[in-house]
């Protein structure tokens, strides 16, 4: 561990890496927030021991989870701002950059809220996969708006996060229903819209989000039940618009089965990705703060934001 780290940036670190934080939006939040202590406690004495404590921490945030792009974009957007030629100086751009960051963070959400709940009808039930704050923001202002929304919320193995969005949804007022994954093609027959939030959207519009998304939306394209991803532009995988693939996060085995369970059984191999890749094809819509796309043309807007490329700030040493 690098001893230049402050103690509370380890702390959200392994919170991230344990999962106590989760979700990309939260993940990037909580990050920016974490190079803004880091700078706010810094001792750096020169300008460029300061910038080596902001990339270490950078670097120990970013080898948390490898999927959710939101993470190294947080980190890209609060770094890039470095320009002062002082401690102080470099200290108040991180504060201030991080800052904005949080705040177009939260803006974002609101306003990708806007377009998905338009795609929305009173009336309408919708089934979930995970947990997705960019989803869920979506179904809250339909709610405001005075829809009547009710949700079959599937649990999501192995860590449950469905339990976490049956909560949020009621704590909304809308009426839910909880099943197991595997109950997920019975009901889609009652459902009027999948909504899924995602970790990354790659640059051919395949999107990237908690195992079992692709085959819901391959059992939902197969009942013609329309497929809405709510992800605002930070999930937008800048890497892939040159060729990189999404790094797909392989997870303990301890997650899924327990070591005496296992033994019982006679060892087999275990196999917990935590992620999976829905192509486009399977997509009708990406709802965004700048609107909804065709999942074929989000490169588009990808290229209007990452067109003069994009900076590895954690990798530089
Ligand atoms: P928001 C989650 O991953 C889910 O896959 C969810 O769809 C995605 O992050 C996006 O979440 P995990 O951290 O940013 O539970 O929409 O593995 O909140």
């Amino acid at each position: 561990m690098d001893e230049r780290v402050h103690p509370e940036v380890r702390r959200i670190a392994e919170e991230i890496d344990t999962m106590e934080i989760r979700g990309a939006a939260t993940i990037a939040d909580a990050v920016a927030r974490a190079l803004r202590t880091q700078a706010r406690e810094s001792e750096a004495t020169d300008p460029e021991m300061f910038r080596g404590e902001l990339r270490a921490a950078a670097r120990t945030l970013y080898e948390t989870r490898p999927t959710a792009v939101s993470l190294p974009n947080a980190l890209r957007y609060v770094l890039r701002g470095m320009s002062a030629t002082t401690v102080e100086g470099l200290r108040q751009n991180v504060v201030d950059s991080a800052d904005e960051f949080c705040a177009r963070l939260e803006r974002a959400q609101a306003d990708l809220g806007q377009v998905g709940a338009n795609r929305l009808r009173d009336g309408d039930v919708i089934m979930t996969h995970c947990h997705s704050t960019d989803a869920l923001a979506c179904v809250e202002t339909a709610v405001k708006q005075g829809k009547h929304i009710e949700a079959i919320v599937k649990e999501t193995r192995p860590r449950n996060q469905g339990h976490i969005t049956a909560r949020e949804l009621h704590e909304m007022g809308v009426p839910v229903t909880l099943i197991v994954d595997s109950a997920a093609r019975r009901y889609l027959n009652d459902v009027d819209h999948v909504l899924v939030g995602a970790d990354a959207v790659a640059a051919d519009g395949s999107v990237i989000n908690k195992i079992g998304t692709s085959g819901l939306a391959v059992n939902a394209r197969d009942r013609g039940t329309p497929i809405m991803v709510a992800a605002q532009t930070l999930k937008l995988h800048p890497g892939t618009m040159t060729g990189h693939t999404v790094d797909i996060e392989m997870r303990e085995t301890e997650e899924i089965i327990d070591a005496e369970t296992l033994a019982e059984i006679g060892n087999p191999t275990v196999k917990n990705p935590a992620f999976d890749v829905t192509p486009p094809r399977y997509v009708d819509a990406i709802v965004t703060e700048r609107g909804q796309f065709p999942p074929e043309s989000i490169v588009i807007l990808m290229r209007e934001l990452f067109g003069e490329g994009t900076t590895e700030p954690w990798a530089e040493r």
